[in-house]
């Protein structure tokens, strides 16, 4: 029997994304503020999941190829930091709907499945920095990245060799 894995769903970022957020990082954020998440890490979050076993696993996916849901446009204008889990992130002023109704559909499927559930609100966000020792003097929002969401993709989270990896296992198209 195959081990469980850790697994989330999320929206993956386009690459030029990615590298222009990397680039705004190193533009205003000084060696000190935090760990850096791997530009190849950068993504949103729509449901953790937890350690899922192969059995599970196969049941999400299919509850995940049953969702019809339009795709919908991610407008990236926000920027903060949580205190309390030491963390910079990027987000949304305003959430589109499709971004909330995706997320808390994963999240009904996964609860249903008996899968660990976050005990906090679904917050939209891209994690940029990790363990934050003090509080960041945070830009202004000067960016204005936007970018058409058209899937959604199956991650698997493994720690080897001292690196965190995230590698897709699977993924959704969202209807146009
Ligand atoms: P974070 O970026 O806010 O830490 C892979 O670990 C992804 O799942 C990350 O985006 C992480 O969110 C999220 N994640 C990890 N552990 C979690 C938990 N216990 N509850 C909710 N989300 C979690």
């Amino acid at each position: 029997m195959s081990e469980p894995k850790r697994l989330f769903f999320a929206i993956e970022l386009p690459d030029e994304t990615r590298q222009a957020i990397v680039r705004w990082r190193a533009e205003h954020f000084a060696g000190d503020a935090g760990r850096p998440v791997a530009a190849a890490n950068l993504h949103l979050t729509l449901a953790f999941l937890g350690e899922v076993s192969a059995e599970k696993r196969k049941a999400l996916e299919a509850m995940a190829g049953r969702i019809t849901q339009p795709g919908f446009n991610l407008h990236l204008d926000d920027a903060g930091q949580w205190l309390r889990s030491r963390v910079v992130w990027l987000g949304c002023r305003q959430s589109p709907r499709g971004l909330i109704q995706l997320a808390d559909m994963l999240r009904a499927q996964a609860a249903r499945s008996g899968c660990y559930q976050s005990p906090t609100p679904f917050h939209p966000h891209i994690s940029l920095l990790r363990e934050t020792p003090h509080a960041v003097a945070l830009p202004a929002p000067g960016f204005n990245w936007s970018f058409a969401v058209t899937e959604f993709v199956l991650y698997e989270s493994q720690f080897t060799g001292g690196r965190l990896r995230y590698t897709a296992l699977n993924r959704w198209t969202l209807k146009t």
